[in-house]
């Protein structure tokens, strides 16, 4: 039998939690860990798959023969700009649990929104007995920008909370019980919306794409009275200075953020200290290492039975 070759891997985790992933993931064909600096001088020329997350630019040139390369999380952006990406098959990581997470996130911070939890804990801190009887859930409208498989799970969750939830997406989706709406259709969408959720992919055209204008054509004056705006696609999709000045302008009532243009969000950052602004370390949904390598397990399996691979990255989108 023809000796399989190891699997490249490079990740965001930790080296140690990568090294114990790797003690028992892809047990009959081995594995070269890239952040073991032991694998610096490496020949990779026979390696057929990696696993990557941000690889060095010589990685490609160093192993090119590649015929898969894996992506270490859901979001591909970090891979697409990579100098030297060669023309073959990506795939991205898709996980029942890491979408369950980011479910539990969006739903968490909606509720956070609507049932006032800062105002609350601001009082708390004061001793202070203050009751509100704010709106329920079914009076708030939760746009979801983007449905695809994180969007869509979080859309149908957030409806068995009870939230009135519509949503955007390139090509206009098919939900029952989901007023949806398509790329050309942005306008309608936004002045439905009273809370906005983002689960964009970062690409060219999401790239800025939450500025001072989009959160204008928010609906004001909804249950809420102000609009919300949530996102944990990527950070680069939003203008950070314009989410600063609509917080304390008033033009958006309260935001969460999970991601930023820059990580670690700098200790300076204005964000940090608003009002309403709820700031979460890139951590809504961190891929879990074990499912991450169970998964290119997996796609290898069946790529090298003649299947199609699943989760393919269309290369023309960006996503
Ligand atoms: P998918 O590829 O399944 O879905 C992407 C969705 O965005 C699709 O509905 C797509 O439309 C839509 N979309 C993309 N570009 C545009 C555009 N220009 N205009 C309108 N709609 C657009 O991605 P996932 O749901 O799996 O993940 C979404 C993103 O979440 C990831 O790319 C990543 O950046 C981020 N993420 C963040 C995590 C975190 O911890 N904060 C964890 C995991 C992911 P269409 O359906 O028509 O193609
Ligand atoms: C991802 C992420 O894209 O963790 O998986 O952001």
């Amino acid at each position: 039998m023809p000796v399989k070759s190891p699997v490249l891997v490079d990740l965001k985790f930790s080296p140690a939690t990568v090294a114990k992933a790797l003690e028992t993931a892809f047990a009959d064909r081995g594995s070269i860990n890239l952040a073991d600096p032991s694998s610096k001088g490496a020949d990779l020329s026979h390696a057929d798959y990696a696993l990557l997350w941000k690889p060095d630019a010589d990685l490609f040139e160093r192993a090119p023969n590649l015929k898969v390369i894996f992506s270490g999380g859901a979001g591909v952006d970090s891979m697409m700009s990579i100098a030297g990406l060669p023309d073959i098959p990506m795939v991205r990581f898709v996980d029942r649990s890491l979408t369950t997470r980011m479910s539990e996130w969006v739903v968490m911070q909606c509720l956070m929104h609507l049932r006032d939890v800062q105002g609350h804990l601001r009082n708390q801190r004061q001793h202070l007995w203050v009751q509100q009887q704010g709106p329920e859930a079914a009076d708030v409208t939760v746009g979801v920008m983007g449905l695809g498989v994180l969007g869509c799970d979080a859309a149908a969750k957030l409806k068995v909370m009870g939230f009135n939830v519509i949503g955007w997406s390139r090509n206009r989706k098919q939900i029952d019980g989901m007023q949806t709406f398509d790329a050309g259709e942005l306008d309608a969408f936004l002045a439905q919306t009273d809370i906005l959720v983002g689960l964009l992919p970062l690409t060219p055209e999401t790239t800025g794409i939450y500025n001072a204008s989009l959160f204008s054509r928010l609906r004001r004056g909804g249950a809420l009275s102000r609009p919300v705006f949530i996102n944990a696609g990527r950070g680069k999709s939003q203008v950070q200075a314009d989410i600063a000045s609509a917080i304390r302008t008033g033009v958006l009532g309260g935001a969460s953020l999970d991601v930023f243009d820059v990580e670690p969000l700098a200790k300076g950052d204005p964000l940090w200290d608003l009002e309403n602004v709820i700031i979460t370390p890139h951590d809504s949904a961190v891929s879990e290492e074990k499912a991450l390598m169970g998964h290119v397990e997996e796609q290898i399996a069946r790529f090298e039975r003649g299947e199609p691979l699943q989760h393919l990255v269309d290369r023309s989108r960006g996503y």
